[in-house]
């Protein structure tokens, strides 16, 4: 039995938290690029369930793997092995030229897990006195919505009404390698950044920052944490956006689009001896590595790499980005972006980048605005020339409109 859409909309008012305002359009169906909504409108999908969804909507062969292995064994718990957990390591480690990973399940749990692994570094190894572990953030980070990683957010939003928060924690301005060095004391342990900033809209450090961030880690004897959830497996034309600087962090977190959007995965991947620090019964999770993530995700690297999804985000990103670029609107401000990591900032006069995502999908195109004023731009990396083209149809139009 269908409902009209206004019928999900309002159970979902009644019945749901509130915690999201989501666009009014009750999605039922996706493949590729494409989006189809209850009455059959087609959408072109230019969020990706932020970058969760690079391989495409329902890719064939990911849903293939995870029909095949549901039929088979889906948790054991780790308890007991299974055997989809080492091949997907191996496959994982030899992609990212990691030496351990520590798998979990949602993002955040990925970043409260190094955390809690970059701590006990800090004691076991470094020498950092008990409990006066400190870890280096940006302002206008995000890395999650658990109370630690609120803890440190800079965003009010995120933070009122959920203290108090873990100690521990120090912010610096993101992009300014002075502040990082000037914060760095005896008991640093570790700096987490995101290598571009996605909720904060599309933030691209200065050329240099990661290197300069890279040394001084190396040179004070500091994990470098480089959260790459969003920004990883080929969102900005790399398999990992610190490729743009030719760094290597010493752990790096990835989520979403490891499983190509079909189930929570996500990964702590680390090259050099801080994952040695868990004893067994020090960490864990029910989900954490269960054999039908790691099959599912097997699928997702195999894709994503086999059908060229990064040069793909490399060429299509440069092509939606110039022509982004070239539009002649007076309500664009700024065009930011890596691969198909892309935003469109609008002037604060234009009244809100939400009344143009509004706009949009009445053209057949979702995408979502942040910080009030900036549009988010981050297509499936299967997006074809022609869709790109299509789709800078709909942006045009709508970007060079005076709003009345
Ligand atoms: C929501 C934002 C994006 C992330 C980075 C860790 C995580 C995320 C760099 C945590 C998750 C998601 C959360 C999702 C919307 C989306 C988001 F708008 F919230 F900020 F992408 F920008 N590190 N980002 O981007 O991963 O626990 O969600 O699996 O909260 O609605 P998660």
């Amino acid at each position: 039995m269908s409902f009209d859409p206004q019928d999900y909309i309002s159970i979902e008012h009644e019945l749901g938290a509130h915690n999201y305002k989501p666009l009014d359009v009750v999605l039922s169906r996706g493949e590729g690029v494409w989006l189809w909504d209850t009455d059959g409108n087609k959408y072109l999908d230019c969020l990706a369930a932020y970058s969760a969804v690079n391989q495409g909507h329902c890719h064939p062969k990911i849903r293939d793997a995870m029909i095949a292995q549901s039929q088979k064994l889906t948790l054991t718990s780790r308890a007991f092995r299974n055997d989809q957990l080492a091949p997907f390591y191996e496959e994982l480690c030899a992609l990212t030229n990691s030496h351990k990973v520590l798998p979990m399940n949602s993002g955040a749990e990925a970043v409260e897990s190094a955390v809690k692994v970059v701590r006990k570094w800090g004691y076991e190894v470094k020498g950092v006195a008990e409990n006066r572990a400190e870890i280096i953030v940006c302002s206008e980070n995000f890395h999650g919505r658990t109370l630690a990683i609120v803890g440190f957010s800079t965003d009010p939003s995120a933070r009122r009404g959920f203290g108090p928060f873990a100690p521990g924690f120090k912010v610096v301005p993101f992009g300014d390698a002075d502040a990082m060095r000037a914060a760095i004391t005896d008991n640093t342990v570790a700096v987490l950044i995101e290598p571009i900033q996605g909720e904060a809209g599309v933030v691209i450090p200065p050329d240099g920052y990661l290197r300069a961030v890279r040394e001084l880690c190396s040179d004070n004897n500091v994990v470098f944490i480089l959260d790459e959830i969003q920004t990883g497996l080929g969102r900005t034309g790399k398999l990992l956006a610190e490729e743009h600087e030719s760094v290597e962090a010493d752990l790096t977190l990835i989520g979403k689009a490891l499983s190509g959007g079909f189930y929570p995965v996500s990964a702590v991947l680390s090259n050099s001896e801080v994952l040695g620090v868990l004893q067994p019964g020090e960490h864990g999770s029910t989900f954490g590595g269960n054999p039908l993530a790691c099959a599912i995700a097997r699928a997702a690297l195999k894709v994503l790499v086999e059908e060229g999804m990064i040069e793909n985000a490399e060429k299509m990103g440069a092509r939606f980005q110039s022509a982004l670029k070239g539009l002649r609107s007076n309500i664009v401000k700024e065009v930011r972006g890596r691969g198909l990591m892309i935003a469109v900032e609008l002037q604060a006069e234009a009244g809100g980048a939400r009344h143009y995502c509004e706009a949009l999908k009445d053209r057949g195109i979702l995408c979502k605005e942040t910080h009030i004023d900036t549009i988010r731009i981050a297509p499936p990396l299967v997006i074809t020339q022609g869709e790109v083209d299509w789709a800078m149809e709909q942006f045009s139009a709508v970007l060079t409109q005076t709003r009345h």
